[in-house]
């Protein structure tokens, strides 16, 4: 694991000990406020799907998505977990609307993944408040030395992800309230197992899961994946396909600070 100089060794060695870390005032509020119009228009445009499902295939024709998860505050943060080559595996709003949000079913995000190897950070960045009562991310911390167990459908239960773990594997006497404030960023281990409640606040519970990995994990599938990005120094050759970034076209896209420049 590399460090660079804006991540204190304290928050690598939380990190490894827990699995898991937040970091306050990552991002400022301005673009906080983007991504929570981002969310607003990305709603508008696809009205058949729930705010917390707007994901991957999503992202490799907007412009906004792929200049926010480039955003060098968040690189430099991924940068001291997984090294200086990183590109973008897998990027996830999940917006629980005020009243009837969906949980996130216990899990590990892992299991899930077709990625080799397993090398992968998750920056989970706050774009509203997120509180224990508008339904957080909550973890069983030091969990991110346990195996990967299989991921189960739980048709029965509406939730976000649809699946979820045994819930005897889970001891929810451990679990932890991540709260984070708007602009500020926990971070996670793939191993690490986590979910989170219903929302049945009043207000909005927005969140944007983005997964780095180093260029040297390939991601196994046969196609290019729908929102593989080199986002920071260099591929290794014959690992993964990157996709080009999406140019801003004003109609198209959701304007924001900068986008006539932004490539
Ligand atoms: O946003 C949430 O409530 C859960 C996030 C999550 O499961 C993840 O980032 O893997």
């Amino acid at each position: 694991m590399s460090k660079t100089s804006v991540i204190s060794t304290d928050i690598i060695d939380q990190y490894q000990k827990d699995g898991y870390v937040t970091i306050p005032n990552v991002i400022d509020p301005n673009l906080v406020e983007e991504a929570g119009q981002h969310i607003d228009w990305l709603q508008k445009k696809h009205p058949d799907l729930r705010s917390e499902n707007f994901h991957h295939r999503l992202v490799a024709e907007d412009p906004f998505w792929v200049r926010l998860i480039s955003d060098d505050r968040l690189l430099d943060i991924a940068e001291a977990f997984i090294g200086p080559n990183i590109a973008l595996f897998a990027s996830h709003y999940i917006s629980k609307p005020p009243v009837d949000g969906r949980p996130v079913l216990w899990h590990q995000d892992g299991s899930y993944w077709p990625l080799q190897p397993m090398e992968v950070v998750t920056l989970w960045l706050a774009v509203d408040d997120s509180t224990t009562e508008n339904g957080c991310m909550r973890v069983i911390p030091q969990t991110q030395s346990t195996q990967l167990h299989e991921m189960k459908a739980r048709p029965e239960t509406p939730s976000v992800l649809g699946s979820g773990m045994s819930e005897e594997l889970v001891d929810t006497k451990s679990a932890v309230d991540v709260t984070v404030k708007a602009g500020g960023v926990s971070v996670h281990h793939p191993n690490l197992i986590h979910g989170s409640n219903p929302n049945t606040s009043s207000k909005r519970r927005a969140g944007l899961t983005i997964r780095y990995i180093p260029t040297s994990t390939k991601i196994i599938s046969e196609n290019t994946w729908p929102c593989a990005f080199l986002l920071r120094g260099n591929e290794v050759p014959g690992i993964n396909t990157y996709l080009p970034n999406p140019k801003y076209i004003k109609g198209s896209h959701m304007p924001f600070s900068g986008c006539e420049n932004w490539i």
